[in-house]
């Protein structure tokens, strides 16, 4: 296990591979001093950095400064959260979590020639988007997909069949399906869901859709998907109970089955991850609240290795 930057506060590392280094979106932690409550307020961010290392183990951290800040985004209101970035034909396309200007979270993308920025933000968030965690995933085939969402302050809750609901947002009992991540392919330019977004459905061992109660399993946020041995993994938070848990199936649309718990709870009330393969080795890169001494809205990015038994099962990281 490492820290990978003590300088300063940095949460959601999503890394990927580019041109053989490994690059690290995270969000940038502040202390913005708005209390804490369930809405996520106190997560207050307001620009990205991004990182890279050659050696995920004992290789230096280059922070390469500033990528994208709320101040360059027109559509933009408050709460810079979670990203993602993809390539595609010499392109870059990071996508983001975002409030707008009536502090309804969208999904943005912006652009930059290189992995380490700078990125220019479309003028308006992708059509249809909503709520958070976007995380983009590139099949074999050479198609991309984007997952998302988030409940709580993720207002993910506020929407059925990507419609926002006149009530403003409720949940499903405690014994119905419980709301599902979001999904989509994306159109050949990146820039929007070539498709309206589906339910990516996660059945328990039953092959019944995980219920809204089952609060151990059921997605709350911090979509990734990653394929292994010709299977799709989709990894998620459980938030309240702070899991961080994971699902498998044959298809990028699923459905998925739940398997089990990839992460226990870590310092902090989030916790949020990424997965990626490097130099022969998966790795599971994530965060937590132990250098601030358990601030929640001051988060720091990690990475161990991850490993997987014969069956294709994830050895679960304490
Ligand atoms: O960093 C803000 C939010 O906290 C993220 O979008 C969530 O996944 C949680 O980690």
């Amino acid at each position: 296990m490492r820290y990978l930057h003590p300088n300063d506060f940095m949460a959601d590392p999503s890394a990927r591979v580019f041109n053989g280094k490994v690059y690290i979106y995270p969000s940038h932690d502040r202390d913005a001093g708005i209390p804490e409550n369930d809405n996520g307020d106190h997560f207050d961010m307001q620009d990205y950095h991004v990182f890279s290392l050659d050696d995920i183990e004992n290789g230096e951290v280059t922070d390469h400064g500033e990528i994208l800040s709320v101040k360059k985004i027109a559509w933009a209101g408050r709460q810079l959260w979670d990203n993602d970035v993809a390539e595609k034909d010499g392109k870059y396309y990071l996508y983001f979590s975002l409030k707008d200007k009536n502090d309804i979270f969208r999904l943005g993308v912006a652009i930059s020639d290189k992995p380490e920025g700078p990125f220019t933000a479309e003028d308006n968030p992708v059509k249809g988007s909503y709520s958070i965690d976007p995380s983009v995933f590139r099949d074999e085939d050479g198609s991309y997909y984007i997952y998302f969402g988030g409940i709580w302050g993720g207002q993910l809750q506020r929407y059925r069949n990507n419609k926002a609901l006149e009530t403003g947002g409720t949940f499903p009992a405690g014994n119905e399906p419980a709301l599902c991540p979001k999904m989509a392919k994306l159109s050949d330019d990146m820039l929007e869901f070539a498709q309206e977004p589906r339910d990516l459905v996660i059945l328990d061992e039953n092959g019944r859709p995980l219920m809204q109660g089952d609060t151990k399993r059921r997605f709350f946020e911090a979509s990734w998907m990653h394929k292994y041995k010709g299977k799709y993994y989709f990894s998620y938070s459980t938030g309240d109970t702070h899991l961080i848990c994971y699902s498998v199936g044959d298809s990028p649309y699923g459905p998925f089955t739940y398997k089990g718990v990839i992460l226990n709870p870590v310092v902090g009330w989030t916790t949020h991850h990424s997965i990626v393969e490097y130099k022969g080795k998966w790795y599971l890169f994530h965060h937590d609240s132990v250098p601030s001494g358990g601030k929640t809205w001051l988060r720091s990015m990690k990475v161990t290795e991850l490993k997987y038994n014969p069956d294709g099962s994830i050895i679960t990281v304490i």
